[in-house]
């Protein structure tokens, strides 16, 4: 296979409620997706996780475009007629870091070959389900009642598991009264987006009596052995989001007991072959995973449910439904019934762009030059 063209397109999307989180509020989601069309005519699509600033991770848009255009793309042309997706992660391997530039290229690759295969994700992959449960993460608000509001609202709509934002300020309180409010019932998790320290360990064991499901990496990416010690001071479930970007991360975090539950995020960890073999080592060692989420639009969305179809996916994922965070999807609408969603089984990511939609939301346009 041989990439024939290349476009880099520029997208802002109104988000429908501004998303809060310990790292700052955004409006907007700001993205590129990448389209492909390889030699015998198939395109190719796959959406950037990446954000405008580097504070999720130490990524940001510019810097996924610029190395893509720079350093990784001209490693795949050198490959010339033995590009395919397999072989992608190999060949940017000498590029270090850089995960969210790699997983666009890889996964609009496999896109093109899936469509020109007629095979679906879920299937490549080796998913077992044809819908899966659905999650939703709720962001950080200025008040309870906000809050309660928006979680009686997402619960009517039949999401089967809440994910609270929390940060210094904002955690005992708000967990408190979403239990009390909601019941025992309601699967209730936390993600701290990394705002915490050891130091705060008595103040996370407060949790504990709330029953949560987990609690997402509350600690610095780079403090393995502070989870694995916080693991031993709570009883709150530990998982990790922004530690693990790859299989071998994975295998260090279960093995020094700082993960008991692990967030797969194709996007974080450089795309979805990275993501399966997480999936293999986790349940391997009986670690639960799910899919998380980076506010992808359809495109983006769509293969994660595929990915989250996968036999160890046991926990709802935050794969919501498109009004989760768009009044108009860039493919037709992932719609939430009871309390699930469908993963696509059409080839490659199994959805297509809406044209008009895609040129209402693109603020600019490139072609990568391919010599
Ligand atoms: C997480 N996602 O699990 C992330 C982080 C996150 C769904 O909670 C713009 C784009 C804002 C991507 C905020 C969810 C974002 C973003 C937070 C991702 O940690
Ligand atoms: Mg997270």
């Amino acid at each position: 296979m041989k990439i024939e063209h290349l476009e880099i397109r520029w997208l802002s999307i109104p988000l429908v409620t501004p998303f809060r989180t310990s790292f700052g509020t955004s409006h907007d989601r700001d993205t590129f997706v990448v389209r492909l069309v390889t030699d015998d005519g198939t395109e190719g699509w796959a959406e950037c996780g990446a954000e405008p600033d580097p504070l999720y991770s130490s990524e940001f848009l510019p810097a996924a475009e610029m190395v893509i255009r720079d350093h990784l793309l001209p490693r795949l042309l050198a490959l010339g007629d033995d590009l395919s997706a397999t072989r992608v992660a190999h060949a940017l391997a000498p590029v270090k870091g850089h995960p969210m530039a790699k997983h666009v290229l890889e996964t609009a690759l496999l896109d093109a070959e899936l469509r020109s295969a007629g095979m679906s994700f879920a299937r490549y992959l080796g998913g077992v389900k044809d819908r899966v449960p659905t999650g939703v993460s709720v962001g950080i608000y200025d008040s309870i009642p906000e809050l309660l509001d928006k979680v009686g609202g997402y619960l009517d709509q039949g999401y089967l598991r809440i994910k609270l934002k929390i940060e210094p300020g904002w955690d005992l309180e708000p967990v408190r009264v979403v239990r009390e409010t909601f019941g025992d019932d309601v699967l209730l998790q936390v993600d701290a987006n990394t705002a915490y320290t050891l130091a705060d360990a008595r103040h996370l064991a407060q949790l504990d009596p709330f029953d949560l499901l987990l609690m997402e990496q509350p600690l610095p990416e780079d403090d393995l052995r502070g989870h694995a010690e916080l693991a031993r001071r709570i009883s709150t479930p530990i998982c990790l989001d922004e530690s693990i970007t790859s299989a071998r991360d994975a295998a260090t975090a279960i093995a020094l007991g700082a993960a008991h539950v692990i967030n797969v995020k194709p996007a974080r960890v450089g795309g979805y072959l990275e993501a399966r073999r997480i999936h293999d080592v986790a349940h391997a060692n009986g670690i639960p995973v799910w899919c998380g989420g980076m506010l992808e639009t359809g495109i983006g969305r769509a293969p994660n449910l595929a990915l989250a179809s996968l036999p160890g996916f046991v926990l709802p994922g935050d794969t919501s439904a498109s009004d989760r965070y768009y009044d108009t999807d860039l493919t037709a609408p992932f719609v939430i019934e009871d309390g699930h969603l469908s993963v696509p089984t059409g080839p490659g990511i199994g959805v297509d762009v809406l044209p008009d939609v895609l040129s209402t939301f693109t603020t600019s346009v490139s072609t990568v030059p391919l010599d």
